[in-house]
């Protein structure tokens, strides 16, 4: 019997040496103990030996299963370690190779324009007021003292979902909004950016573009407020030197109305070809809100006036960085967005 053990355990410890790979090495642990291996069938037979000699067989038994399993642990782990080794010296990896460079990305022109004009306009104190694009007709026309004969209601103009609903021609509903809300608290001091939409797409309009339009209402608002605030903002977005004139204008929802120019930001008013000679470039229309209007939200005109003002995004974006196709900010090519 002890020497089957011996022989046992001389006969594992050659073949645990000589396994080569973990699938062999496991089929060597089931050959010698695994539930029909040569040390359990020895251990099943101790029963016929005498009382005397089972102990010490057993003993030795056990000390050759131990010797087996701890052969078995020391060659899994180096067949492990091979592995892993062989694997590492098979991928190389030159750690010196410059890496993938990181692109960054970041913001549409428009939206970098958008950012930028309600920078100027909150440092002036105004907050930002935003409202649906999908509006009633009452508060994207009526309100605004556009009745239902006004050509600027026009089908042709405007995408109407319903009789009553379409999407908003100007963000002027916003303000409207705002004012109801407010009534009759006072200051009122907001801009609202957003998207418009008009029926209109050629080389010089989109059916969507983008707006702000800005309104401070309170006591004694005076058409030089309005000046001085189209002056600091035409200064910050188009430089310190510029030079503002206003010209008379008509929109339904202001009165009087202008249309607001900046001294040419390529010749400075000497004229040129950006300015078309004229030394002037338009970039937006404003008004002192029409007594109609105010009435309409509840403010009483003889206490309260107020001035408005709209532009568009697109338009300024297009005079900040000398653009000259609107599409341009519409194809999201990288080539041009990559330049702001
Ligand atoms: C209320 C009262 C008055 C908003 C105004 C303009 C003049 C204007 C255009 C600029 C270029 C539209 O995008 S554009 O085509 N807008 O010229 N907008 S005054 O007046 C308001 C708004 C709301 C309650």
């Amino acid at each position: 019997m002890r020497d089957v053990l011996e022989q046992i355990r001389e006969r594992a410890t050659e073949e645990i040496k000589k396994a080569g790979g973990m699938e062999e090495l496991n089929q060597v642990r089931v050959k010698f103990l695994g539930k029909k291996g040569d040390l359990t069938q020895v251990l099943r037979g101790m029963g016929q030996l005498s009382p005397e000699e089972r102990p010490v067989v057993g003993q030795l038994a056990n000390r050759v299963r131990d010797h087996i399993e701890s052969r078995l642990d020391l060659r899994r782990e180096e067949l492990c370690r091979a592995e892993r080794n062989a694997r590492l010296a098979a991928e190389v990896l030159d750690v010196t190779l410059p890496g993938k460079p990181v692109i960054m990305g970041r913001n549409h022109p428009l939206t970098q324009v958008v950012n930028q004009i309600k920078e100027i306009f909150t440092g002036m104190g105004y907050t930002i007021a935003e409202g649906p694009e999908i509006e009633l007709d009452y508060y994207n026309f009526e309100a605004l003292n556009l009745p239902k004969d006004h050509p600027a209601r026009d089908m042709q103009d405007s995408f109407y979902i319903t009789d009553e609903m379409l999407l908003r021609t100007h963000t002027s509903p916003v303000q409207v909004r705002t004012m109801e809300k407010m009534v009759p608290e006072l200051p009122i001091r907001i801009i609202c950016p957003g998207k418009v939409y008009r029926r209109d797409d050629d080389a010089t309009h989109s059916p969507m573009f983008h707006q702000v339009e800005g309104l401070l209402v309170d006591e004694r608002v005076t058409l030089a407020d309005l000046k001085g605030t189209l002056l600091a903002f035409a200064r910050q977005m188009f430089g310190e030197d510029r030079q503002i004139r206003l010209r008379p204008s008509y929109f339904p929802f202001t009165e009087p109305s202008a249309e607001v120019d900046i001294s040419c930001i390529m010749c400075g008013g000497t004229g040129c070809r950006v300015c078309g000679g004229s030394g002037w470039l338009e970039i937006l229309g404003c008004g002192m809100v029409h007594p109609r209007v105010l009435e309409n939200v509840g403010y009483d005109p003889q206490k309260v006036s107020g001035f408005a003002f709209g532009m568009g995004v697109e338009r300024i974006t297009m005079l900040k960085y000398g653009i000259d196709d609107l599409r341009l900010l519409f194809e999201n090519d990288v080539r041009f967005l990559s330049q702001f």
